[in-house]
This record gives structure tokens, C-alpha cells and sequence, in this order.
């Protein structure tokens, strides 16, 4: 067995929920936060027999795409009379970030 953890954007995490669940693939999803932007994600984690993995792999694919956002960089301390403006960065975010790891027992009690 394995354990798909995958981190998507938050405007793709229900379609991606909703996809892997009407394949019947169990899914959890977990509200998290990139700490380089800051910025809120989903976490979504699903436990499938390896048999199923590709599959599980291309629903997230099919349902999660790149995008671009922008993060403003914090003021650095400046001197009285000098002034800082602050110009948002353009930063790449991936569709999924994914981690598949080998699940050593599985238990439903
Ligand atoms: P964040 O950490 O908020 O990163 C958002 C995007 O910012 C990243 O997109 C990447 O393009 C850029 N980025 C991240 N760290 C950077 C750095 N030190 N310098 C310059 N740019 C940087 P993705 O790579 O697609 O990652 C999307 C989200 O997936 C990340 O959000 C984080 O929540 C998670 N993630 C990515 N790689 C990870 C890893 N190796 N371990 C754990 N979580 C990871």
C-alpha cells in the first residue's frame, strides 16, 4: 500500500476531492499554508493499493494546474527620509506537489 500526500492549490482541492472520491478512492484533506508565500493550500492525503497509484496520480494531474501568484516582500528598516516600495514578486506555484510513501501497516479498527 501507499500514501499519496499531495499538496494543492486551494481552488483545485474540491474538484480533486471530488474526482478521487466517484472513483472510490478515500481521501483526506487537510487545510495547510506554504511557508514561502504564506498562503493557505490543501494538504490532501489518500491510502490506495499500489495497484491504484497511477490512477490516483493522474485524477491529481488532470484536476490541479500551475499558476502564478505574487508575494509582496516585507519592508527592511529604512532611515528617516528614505522611502521603500515594496513590488510584488512573481512566483511560479506548481499544480501538485506530491510525496508517495510506502505505508508499513494500515488498520481500520
Ligand atoms: P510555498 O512554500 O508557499 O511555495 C510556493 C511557491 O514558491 C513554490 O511552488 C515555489 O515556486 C516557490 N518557492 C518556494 N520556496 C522557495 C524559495 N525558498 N525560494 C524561491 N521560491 C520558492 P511549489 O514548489 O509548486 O510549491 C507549492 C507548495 O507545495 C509550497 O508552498 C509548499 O506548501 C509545498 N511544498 C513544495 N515543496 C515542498 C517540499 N519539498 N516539502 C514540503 N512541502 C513542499
Amino acid at each position: 500500500m501507499k500514501l499519496v500526500c499531495a499538496i494543492v492549490q486551494g481552488e483545485d482541492a474540491a474538484a480533486c476531492v471530488r474526482a478521487l472520491s466517484s472513483s472510490g478512492i478515500s481521501v483526506t484533506r487537510l487545510q495547510s499554508t506554504g511557508g514561502f508565500l504564506q498562503q493557505g493550500n490543501v494538504t490532501l492525503l489518500t491510502g490506495v493499493d499500489e495497484s491504484r497509484l497511477d490512477q490516483v496520480l493522474q485524477i491529481i494531474r488532470e484536476n490541479c494546474r500551475e499558476r502564478n501568484r505574487y508575494l509582496t516582500p516585507s519592508p527592511p528598516m529604512v532611515e528617516a527620509g528614505e522611502m521603500f516600495m515594496p513590488y510584488p514578486v512573481e512566483v511560479q506555484v506548481g499544480g501538485a506537489t506530491i510525496f508517495v510513501l510506502n505505508v508499513e501497516t494500515f488498520q481500520r479498527l
